[in-house]
């Protein structure tokens, strides 16, 4: 190999190994490859060689130009790398392996109640449907045998929209869409309708130990052919078994709802107070927590299903006062206070 070929590969060689910047090796790349530089500059040279002269000599000159953009490159890589770890050390370092220095979030009561409730109707077959908190007067009132001007309304003021709508009073307000929604598929095929929809609700009430304006309920319904008081006494049992795991005190009374005949007030024993009376149970020593009842033949026609082939039973869980009762929590109000120092007590002890 000719001299000054040996002699420019060392020098080149030697300027790499010591460069120590992207810019200084742009220089060097320039210097030797370049339009002006010594590689060039060689094979510009070879004009006075002879014809296997030039052959021999450009090939070697080929070979070391091949060769220093093979070594400028791997020095760019390893300039970039080296500018990586730099400005990685230049980082405050963290361990990502040390436990998190901040207060974890925990689910709100009526989050864990109603997962709860939501898991029991399940394993008996239910479907969980979601519905709308602003509905319509048919929805909430018509539809469920209460017509404009009936006196039942007075039991549940609620707050108006200006196109007529209204934020639901209860959870009942779905009825009729789960009855028109599932009723295809009972009167076709048989299928019994089994679904419950949580939900919150609005009530423009004065707020007191055990009444908020806004709370949660859970409402479910069944219909079948011969569906009857026996099999809505049984789901109910099952339901407060399950989720207070201990026997609880509970009566059922007659209670009067215009969507249901016969409608009963379901209510357990205050657990805050073991039932002597306390301002969570108004003093009475009873909680109303779940009225539930035959649902109305009217209110299954409007739904879209024969009441003289089919029948079927509907309650409705005060979700937030289950809360109240399996957490001891006094005060419903602290349920939608927002305060962490209340609500981060309660954890999922499934
Ligand atoms: C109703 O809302 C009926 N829709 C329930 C129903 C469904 C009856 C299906 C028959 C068949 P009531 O207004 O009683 O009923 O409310 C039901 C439950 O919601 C009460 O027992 C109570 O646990 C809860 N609840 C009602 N109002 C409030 C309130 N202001 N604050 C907290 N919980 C309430």
């Amino acid at each position: 190999m000719d001299e000054k070929i040996i002699k420019l590969k060392e020098e080149l060689e030697s300027k790499l190994a010591s460069v120590s910047d992207l810019g200084e090796l742009d220089k060097i790349r320039v210097a030797y490859l370049g339009k002006k530089g010594s590689i060039t500059a060689l094979l510009k040279g070879m004009k006075g060689l002879s014809h296997e002269e030039k052959k021999a000599f450009g090939a070697d000159v080929n070979k070391l130009k091949a060769y220093a953009g093979e070594k400028i490159e791997e020095c760019i890589s390893a300039l970039k790398q080296k500018e990586i770890e730099r400005e990685i050390k230049s980082m405050p370092q963290f361990d990502i392996t040390a436990p998190a220095d901040i207060d974890r979030g925990s689910y709100h009561p009526i989050t864990l109640v109603q997962r709860q409730c939501e898991a029991i109707f399940k394993s008996m077959g239910f479907n969980v449907e979601d519905y709308s908190e602003i509905v319509t007067d048919y929805e909430c009132f018509e539809s469920l045998n209460i017509p404009k001007h009936h006196p039942a309304r007075d039991m549940q003021d609620t707050y108006y929209l200006e196109n007529g709508q209204l934020l639901k009073s209860q959870t009942s307000a779905a009825q009729n869409a789960i009855l028109k929604k599932y009723g295809k598929n009972l009167i076709e095929n048989g299928v019994p309708i089994k679904a419950i929809f949580p939900g919150r609700c609005f009530r423009n009430e004065a707020t007191d130990a055990c009444h908020e304006n806004t709370f949660f309920q859970m409402e479910g319904v069944m219909v079948d052919k011969d569906i009857s008081i026996s099999n809505l006494i049984f789901f109910m049992k099952t339901m407060l078994s399950e989720v207070f795991q201990k026997d609880i005190k509970v009566r059922l009374r007659p209670g009067f709802f215009p969507f249901v005949e016969p409608g009963f007030e379901l209510d357990i024993s205050c657990l805050i107070c073991g039932g002597t009376g306390c301002p969570s149970c108004k003093h009475s020593g009873w909680l109303e927590l779940c009225p539930c009842g035959m649902i109305h033949p009217n209110v299954l026609k409007e739904g879209g299903i024969d009441p003289e082939k089919y029948t079927g039973f509907a309650f409705g869980l005060g979700l937030t006062r289950l809360a109240m009762m399996k957490y001891g929590i006094k005060d419903i109000r602290d349920l939608n206070s927002g305060s962490l120092k209340v609500l981060s007590q309660f954890t999922d002890d499934e």
